[in-house]
């Protein structure tokens, strides 16, 4: 496989070059690796910790079959594997008060985020993001001065539009795959993994398209799609999108996590189904996915796990901590699969 994903780097690869990237789950890491790694600081409830690691975090990274090279543009820290790329920005709103002029700093950090990643792909000559990863503080607070009134969430979702819309990029349809979860502080925080083809945007029959969402959800609407297919070299990857309990529009079974858990697990299979009907490779199943659960009250954990872990198959599941986007939002699941590709 060109693209291999590694879900616990304890064992870190002799030739650390082929580190893409990775994603670091649990406290913040003491030192930066040199590769790309994106922080993400929340407790650890559940995972697949391989013996004699200290438990309390684990390091996700994509493995190449090909040396990398990278770099840091514009504070981004980047590598790329022949035409694969795979970066990490952080942003401190704090930064973003003077230039705010009117709008919240935290939509001002997340357009100028996404301004310049997209920078970054047009000057690397791989335009095409795949899927991408956001956390932020906070994210169904609302701050004081511009912006008040206005749930962090939002804020943030009309930087990113406006970003896309700036550079001449779709804010609808053809989006990438993506999840925006809240942390219990820290800097705005973005990785995406962008390539030389379009993704295959999938959307999800029972869920209207969150580009489509009405205006009771924000100014904006959020810009990604449901999952995408994309594609390495000889190689199909879909990335299902962080997804909830959500049919329509509408949050259903608020207050009762099991079956939001239930819910948002039914619309993984069904966007597997519509993913399956666009795939160049064998259908994917539940059993193969690989699965990271947000979860706002740590103490749910038992009420869903049983239930959890029979859906998924058999599929490996991590569990963090994290705050979904909307306040009655108690769960949220992602996941991805990969498959070697005939060509
Ligand atoms: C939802 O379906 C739940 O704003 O990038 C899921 C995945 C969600 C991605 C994003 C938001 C995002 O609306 C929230």
């Amino acid at each position: 496989m060109f693209l291999r994903f590694e879900p616990s780097l304890a064992a870190v690869p002799r030739e650390t070059d082929r580190i893409l990237g990775a994603a670091r789950l649990g406290p913040a890491a003491v030192a930066r690796p040199d590769w790309p790694c994106q922080q993400v600081t929340a407790p650890l409830l559940f995972g697949h910790f391989p013996a004699s690691t200290v438990q309390d975090e684990l390091t996700e990274a994509w493995l190449s079959a090909a040396p990398t090279q990278g770099g840091v543009s514009d504070g981004i820290v980047w590598r790329r594997a022949g035409e694969l790329l795979y970066g990490v920005l952080e942003l401190d709103e704090a930064d973003f008060i003077d230039a705010a002029a009117g709008m919240a700093p935290l939509q001002a950090a997340s357009a100028e985020a996404y301004r310049r990643i997209f920078r970054l792909l047009e000057a690397q000559g791989l335009p095409h993001l795949w899927r991408i990863w956001n956390y932020l503080a906070d994210i169904n607070g609302e701050s004081d001065g511009p912006g008040q009134g206005l749930e962090r969430y939002r804020q943030f979702n009309i930087g990113r539009q406006d970003a896309f819309l700036e550079a001449d990029r779709a804010a609808v349809g053809n989006v990438p795959a993506a999840c925006a979860i809240g942390l219990a502080g820290g800097p705005l925080s973005i990785a995406f993994l962008a390539g030389p083809t379009p993704a295959v945007p999938v959307e999800n029959p029972r869920q209207l398209s969150a580009y489509h969402y009405p205006a009771e959800y924000g100014p904006r609407s959020p810009t990604f799609s449901r999952a995408a297919l994309v594609h390495p070299p000889s190689q199909e990857i879909l990335f299902v999108s962080g997804t909830a309990s959500i049919v329509g529009h509408r949050t259903v079974h608020p207050g009762d996590v099991a079956g939001q858990c239930r819910e948002a697990l039914l619309n993984i299979a069904t966007v597997i189904t519509e993913a399956n009907r666009v795939a160049r490779s064998r259908p994917f199943t539940a059993g193969e996915l690989d699965y990271r659960v947000y979860l706002r009250d740590a103490a749910d954990w038992p009420a869903i796990a049983e239930a959890l872990l029979a859906a998924t198959e058999g599929g490996r599941v991590v569990c963090v901590q994290a705050d979904i986007c909307r306040a009655d939002l108690l769960i949220e699941i992602e996941a991805f699969a990969s498959h070697a590709l005939e060509d």
